[in-house]
């Protein structure tokens, strides 16, 4: 039941497992918290579940530094849980995508203790070191290169035990995997297989254009107030990326087996992800791109310092993806995920007079590109920020590390804390707000992240319950899809390109047109006399405003419409 190319025609919904809902009370998401919510799922008209990682783990990036990959965390339950969701989900024609987070493992996993030994077999598995020339050992920039992690400090840490370093792109207890040893891919691919067999449908892949690292490891360029060279341009997109994808592909059977495949690669270019993604390259169906979740960040400042977003350029980003991949390749879509801030808040406006429209508005926007749209748990209630004031009641490693990096670099206190206020992970993690009951319904004992305080009104029962929700808009979004082969197949335009508030895009298949026009701005919106196709004889199909087609349009309304 997975027939070629399934996946241009789903709608993906990702599970975030820690926040989603949990089942014994001890305050975190688990699997059997999800197999109760497999039926909600089905009602929201998804296709797809992909779980954020579920396996072994110490938990030092929540999951995604892994000390067993073939087996579940007992915070999230057994495997015989997962065989369950498996079984749940496919019994509603949905299916399972797991992350796959090979770029590196935990410290703890076994590999990487056996790597610790010097003399050992595995000591080539990982990046080992020694101190940069005429440097001791744990001198002050004796690290081997001055590369920094992307949570904060060196990217290197010194093992005392043999005096060498070992590379963590991300933190310290999760060390990168050093992919130009063959044994290394022969186990990923065996772990692979092995889901694969178990029943999984396919693998988001975590920073997956890291696993090729440059052949020299050279210096990078330092920017203003930082101690280390922070881009992983640098290091990502090595030289043997694709033959190491095209290797996996053919040895896990990824597109012989119709898998759904994804990687995440930040800090990769139109160009690379046209060759990742031709189907003749046989490599992955789609990436995850960044440029667009960067237009908002102050070029050349710190990693949260905040830039007004601009509409021009935002849709002119997009624009240029999908023009890129219109014959060749092709998409995926997405605002939010747990790595970003809640969509509604930073794309949208989520004050009470408009946080329903403007994320319906953002919903809409994205389901009409064309390339699979990525779904985040609560996106589809308008979750928002959750606008964490002190520092101490941020969890994210990633949101705690900076803060004390930049205060020791003599940062101003104030703008830490706004930046990350508005672009800290955990924004997108706070528990999903399924009812009004206490602790929004998602455990019944203490969350390991306060609920958003806002679940009162914004919660999952709430929303079925109104007709006008932004859920239903999801389900009729993800619907339309199902019953218009337009959304999915038609060829892309943008129009309007410059217009600082309307964003409005047409998809054209044969004789047909879909027509979208969004207002993108609290404010009205007057749309200029021939920027679209005469609609007077065009069919509405979803509008947040009802079937106008007045030149004025409201603050965060948006309408598609069918031509032919
Ligand atoms: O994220 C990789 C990534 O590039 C960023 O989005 C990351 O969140 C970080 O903020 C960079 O500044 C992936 C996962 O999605 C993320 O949750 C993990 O923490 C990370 O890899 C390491 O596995
Ligand atoms: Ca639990």
């Amino acid at each position: 039941n997975r027939p070629p190319d399934w996946w241009k025609s789903s709608v993906v919904y990702q599970i975030y497992p820690r926040s989603f809902a949990d089942s014994n009370g001890d305050g975190i998401g688990d699997i059997p918290g999800i197999t109760g919510k497999v039926d909600y799922l089905h009602r929201l008209g998804v296709d797809v579940v992909w779980l954020s990682p579920v396996y072994r783990s110490p938990m030092d990036d929540n999951g995604y530094d892994i000390s067993d990959y073939q087996d579940v965390d007992p915070a999230f339950g057994t495997l015989a849980d997962l065989d369950e969701l498996i079984a749940a989900l496919h019994g509603r024609g949905m299916k399972l995508v797991m992350d796959l987070v090979v770029n590196h493992t935990s410290d703890e996993h076994p590999w990487f203790i056996e790597s610790r030994d010097p003399l050992s077999s595995k000591r080539d598995w990982y990046w080992w070191r020694p101190a940069r020339d005429g440097f001791e050992p744990g001198a002050e920039g004796a690290e081997p290169t001055n590369w920094g992690s992307a949570f904060s400090g060196s990217a290197w840490e010194l093992d005392r035990n043999s005096g060498q370093y070992f590379l963590h792109m991300f933190s310290r207890k999760q060390p990168d995997l050093n992919w130009e040893n063959p044994q290394v891919r022969q186990a990923v691919y065996a772990m692979m297989n092995w889901w694969v067999d178990r029943g999984v449908d396919g693998f988001r892949m975590d920073v997956i254009n890291l696993i090729s690292k440059p052949a020299r490891f050279d210096d990078g360029p330092v920017g203003p107030n930082q101690k280390y060279s922070s881009s992983f341009a640098a290091i990502a997109n090595g030289d043997r990326l694709h033959e190491f994808l095209a290797e996996m592909n053919a040895q896990v059977g990824l597109t012989e087996r119709n898998l759904i495949t994804v990687g995440e690669m930040p800090g990769s270019t139109i160009d690379t992800a046209r060759a990742v993604t031709d189907p003749a390259n046989r490599e992955l169906d789609m990436v995850f791109t960044f440029e667009h979740v960067g237009l908002d960040a102050k070029p050349g400042g710190q990693k949260f310092d905040l830039h007004p977003l601009s509409l021009p350029a935002l849709k002119q980003n997009l624009e240029a993806w999908q023009v890129g991949l219109a014959d060749v390749g092709w998409n995926s879509l997405y605002w939010d995920n747990h790595d970003q801030p809640r969509a509604v808040s930073r794309f949208g406006d989520d004050s009470p007079a408009h946080r329903v429209n403007s994320a319906k508005t953002l919903a809409t926007v994205q389901h009409m590109h064309r390339g699979t749209p990525y779904v985040y748990q609560g996106e589809e209630l308008g979750m928002t920020n959750t606008y964490f004031v002190d520092i101490g009641q941020y969890q994210d490693i990633e949101s705690v590390n900076y803060h004390a990096d930049a205060m020791s670099l003599g940062l101003e206190a104030e703008t830490v804390l706004a930046g990350l206020a508005a672009r800290s992970r955990d924004n997108a993690r706070t528990p999903v707000q399924w009812n009004d009951s206490a602790q929004a319904g998602f455990s019944t004992g203490q969350p390991w992240l306060p609920v958003n305080p806002n679940y009162v009104t914004i919660n999952a029962a709430a929303a079925e319950n109104d007709p006008d929700s932004v859920f239903h808009h999801f389900r009729q979004l993800i619907a339309l899809r199902k019953s218009h082969r337009i959304v999915v197949e038609g060829r892309f335009e943008l129009l309007l390109p410059e217009h600082e508030q309307i964003w409005a895009l047409t998809r054209t298949l044969g004789r047909q047109m879909l027509v979208m026009i969004a207002n993108c701005s609290s404010a009205p919106a007057a749309l200029p006399a021939g920027a679209v196709p005469d609609l007077t004889q065009a069919q509405v199909l979803v509008t947040t405003h009802g079937a106008s087609t007045a030149a004025e349009l409201q603050p965060w309304e948006s309408r598609i419409h069918l031509l032919g």
